[in-house]
């Protein structure tokens, strides 16, 4: 039964045992997800690049608004803006604006406010949420806007391991200066910077372990 408004939907049926198994290769694959903080020069071809966007971008959002745009930086001179910018407010954070405590939480992670991977990997992509939208002359604002495009940026960084590229949630603090380098309109913030790319030969992660199921999960 459905009314003008709802059409009919049919989700892909799986048998329980094709279920389980894709299931449990999701799940394996997924845990080999590292965030990656030194990447290739390596180019990526573009439509890797279109793809993991289209995927972010089939997210659910607070009533249906999509209040996101994908900006993919691929041009060497604005990467090295966006670099510079960010170093100069990293470099505030680590000399004085990050708490000790801050700072002893991030010992093991062994960063500090030099970023050279924003010119390295050959994209960056800066996701932007809307808080509101232009309707003609109107402002219509957007719902659940954080939810959503957290949702998104989730689905991207998922698309960006499955395609066998890595990245980064790098969110240098603030990030104004995101939306004036790349011109973007007064209801637009910037929300997550994902540089993407392969990760370089000598590549190293920190040894850390993910939480066990048991300490996550909570049967009621
Ligand atoms: N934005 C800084 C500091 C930083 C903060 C958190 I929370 C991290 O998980 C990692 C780093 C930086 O990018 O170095």
């Amino acid at each position: 039964m459905h009314t003008d408004k709802h059409l009919p939907y049919t989700a892909p049926a799986y048998s329980p045992e094709t279920a389980l198994q894709r299931s449990r290769a999701f799940l394996h694959d997924m845990q080999q997800r590292r965030s990656l903080r030194f990447f290739s020069d390596q180019p990526v071809p573009f439509e890797i690049i279109q793809n993991i966007v289209a995927t972010a971008a089939t997210a659910p959002s607070g009533a249906h608004k999509q209040p996101w745009t994908f900006c993919v930086v691929q041009n060497p001179e604005l990467k090295k803006a966006i670099r510079i910018a960010a170093e100069k407010e990293e470099f505030d954070n680590y000399h004085g604006r990050m708490s000790d405590e801050w700072l002893d939480d991030l010992r093991v992670f062994d960063t500090n406010w030099h970023k050279p991977f924003l010119e390295i990997a050959p994209y960056l992509i800066i996701v932007f949420k809307q808080s509101w939208e232009k309707a003609g002359t109107e402002k219509r604002k957007n719902y659940y806007v954080n939810e959503s495009v957290g949702i998104a940026a989730g689905f991207l960084i998922a698309a960006i391991h499955q395609a066998g590229l890595v990245t980064l949630t790098h969110t240098p603090s603030p990030m104004n200066f995101l939306q004036q380098i790349l011109g973007r309109p007064d209801n637009e913030k910037p929300f997550l910077l994902l540089p993407v790319g392969y990760p370089a030969p000598d590549a190293t992660v920190p040894n850390i372990q993910r939480k066990a199921l048991e300490e996550v999960m909570v049967m009621y």
